[in-house]
Parts: structure tokens; C-alpha cells; sequence
């Protein structure tokens, strides 16, 4: 795990996203769907799908809902659907719920690329752009466990089971336990539904059950946001570790106040950009790559300050 750089992509530093659309002048027509507006990964994500469809020449539309959560994210994609652009690049908030308005896409044939998460269905998605995160629950497991002198408790939040990103990352981090670090009692997984508080009282409750609680993984940026809180709220900084996925401001907060130990940050800027580039080559009948995998980069205090990290950190 590192930093990849790729000079194809049109670079998307941590600046603000100011060219907030690309105009209507192009022919080739996409919308992004993302799995929450609003939210630092997919707003990162959607700068970097922007600046790559005007350096491309084409139009891009972008469009999330609210919360996380299939039953708001499917009629969003059936508008799109119904309004038929090119292509469609998309974050299905659910392996399964998905699948069924986006084999309607697929039969309008508009070409789907699907990132950051998936669906179960292998025939949708003309290209999946993602994060490795089975290796990034894997690295999440190594970093926590050497906070923690290789011994104790370690709990797991997540948002919700059927989000593939998360069950992979819960996944990595339960074999990289099993497998290298018999002295974790890994205490399982805990479902905050993706909710700031929900996180903080899972925190709470694993607190008072089990008092010598060693550590914590947060997979989602806002189970770190409310666990992080909840650890700071207990008193129990430096007791407890904790190691969050994603990199955003309230994340590198935490870490700088010493309420996180380690970060797994992705690229959700370059995974946008990548969707962009697969929509315009499946729509003009160019090659396609089926299955691009994106890096994941450890941030902690004492690398925060390098420039290479600074360019990966979140926007707003
Ligand atoms: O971790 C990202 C994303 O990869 C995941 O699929 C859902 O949560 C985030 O958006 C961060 O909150």
C-alpha cells in the first residue's frame, strides 16, 4: 500500500473543486451517482470525475442522496436512467437492492462503470474502479495491532452489512487478525447504519462491557467521526487505539488531537477520474479495463505534514 501516481489522469490536488460542471457542449453525456452527496469521499470524487470529463470534453452530471441508503439511491437511478445519458458512473449503496435498476440501465444501454462499491451481479458494471479493500482491512489490522503492543480487545464499526467496500474491509481485518496476531481478541462487528451518533454509542456500550477494551476500527468516515468522539468524550485518549478508514478533515482532526492512531486513506479523486475515462472509452467502443484497482496510503501524525499525504487528504 502506497501512493499511486498516474499520469494519464488530470491531477486533482486538495485545492477546492472550483469548475463545478463541464458544460453541455459535449456530445458524450454522463451523471455520477454517488452513494451520499455531500460527504467528503464522494465530493472528492466528484471533483476529480469533473475536471477529467472537461479535460475529455464531456458533460458531466452529478447526483447523490442524502443519506446512504438504497431505498433514496434507486429512484435517483432510475431518473438518470430515464433521462438516458451515455453512460453512468456509479456507487450502489447496496450489493443487492442495486442490481435491479441497474440491469434497467444496462438494457437502455447506457454504460455503467461502477465505483468504489459493487454490485453481486458480475455482468453489471463495464469497469469496477476501486480500492483494494480487503488489503486495506488487512493494513487497518497491522496498524491497530501495533498500536496496541500485538495484545487485547479490538472492536469493528461498520455502516451496514451488503456495503461491499466495508464487508471487505471487515473481512481483511478479521483474516489479518486470525492470521498474525494471536494475542487480538477480536470482539466483532457492530453496525452504526452509517450514523455519526449510532458509531459514538456503540463506543459507549463496548466501553461498558468491556472495560479493557484495547482498540478500535472504524471502516467508514463517519464510524470514525462518532467513535472517535465517543473515546474523546470518555477519557479514554490513549487507552483505547483506533485506526479509521478515509481522510477526511474531522478524521485528520482526530488524529492530530491524538483520538486516532492511523488512517487508511483512499483516492476517491482518481477513482472518479478512472470512471470517467472507462465511461468515455465504452460509450466511443474504445478498450475497457473490467477491473481497476486504486491505492490506499497509511496517514498518521508523524507523516501528515509530507506533501505527497497533504494531496491525498479529503476535500469538502
Ligand atoms: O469509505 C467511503 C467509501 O469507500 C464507502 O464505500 C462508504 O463510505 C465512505 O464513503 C466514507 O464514508
Amino acid at each position: 500500500i502506497g501512493v499511486l501516481t498516474a499520469a494519464a489522469l488530470v491531477a486533482a490536488p486538495a485545492a477546492a473543486c472550483s469548475d463545478k460542471g463541464s458544460g453541455s457542449g459535449g456530445k458524450t453525456r454522463i451523471t455520477l451517482v454517488q452513494g451520499m452527496a455531500g460527504e467528503e469521499f464522494y465530493e472528492t470524487m466528484a471533483c476529480g470525475a469533473r475536471r477529467q470529463a472537461a479535460a475529455m470534453g464531456v458533460e458531466l452530471k452529478v447526483q447523490g442522496p442524502q443519506k446512504f441508503d438504497p431505498t433514496l439511491q434507486t429512484p435517483i437511478v432510475n431518473s438518470v436512467v430515464a433521462s438516458r445519458p451515455d453512460a453512468m458512473l456509479v456507487a450502489p449503496t447496496d450489493t443487492k437492492a442495486l442490481i435491479a435498476p441497474l440491469t434497467q440501465a444496462k438494457a437502455a444501454g447506457i454504460k455503467t462503470v461502477l465505483v468504489d462499491t459493487v454490485v453481486d451481479d458480475p455482468g453489471i458494471g463495464v469497469s469496477r474502479i476501486s480500492t483494494d479493500n480487503v488489503k486495506g482491512g488487512a493494513t487497518a489490522a497491522s496498524a491497530l495491532a501495533a498500536r496496541i503492543g500485538d495484545r487485547g480487545k479490538v472492536l469493528v464499526i461498520s455502516t451496514d452489512p451488503g456495503v461491499s467496500t466495508v464487508d471487505a474491509r471487515i473481512k481483511g481485518f478479521e483474516q489479518e487478525i486470525r492470521a498474525r496476531h494471536p494475542k487480538v481478541a477480536y470482539v466483532g462487528v457492530r453496525y452504526s447504519h452509517n450514523d455519526v451518533s449510532e458509531a459514538g454509542r456503540i463506543v459507549n456500550a463496548a466501553l461498558a462491557r468491556d472495560p479493557d477494551l484495547a482498540g478500535v476500527f472504524a471502516t467508514n468516515l463517519n464510524s470514525a467521526t462518532g467513535a472517535g468522539s465517543a473515546l474523546q468524550q470518555a477519557g479514554r485518549l490513549g487507552k483505547v487505539k483506533m485506526v479509521g478508514f478515509d481522510a477526511g478533515p474531522a478524521q485528520v482532526r482526530q488524529l492530530q488531537d491524538g483520538v486516532v492512531q492511523a488512517l487508511v486513506a483512499q483516492l476517491p479523486g482518481e477513482i472518479g477520474a478512472r470512471g470517467v475515462q472507462q465511461a468515455v472509452a465504452a460509450v466511443r467502443g474504445r478498450t475497457v479495463t473490467p477491473s481497476i484497482p486504486t491505492d490506499a496510503t497509511v496517514v498518521t501524525k508523524e507523516n501528515l505534514a509530507r506533501p505527497e499525504i497533504q494531496k491525498i487528504l479529503y476535500r469538502t
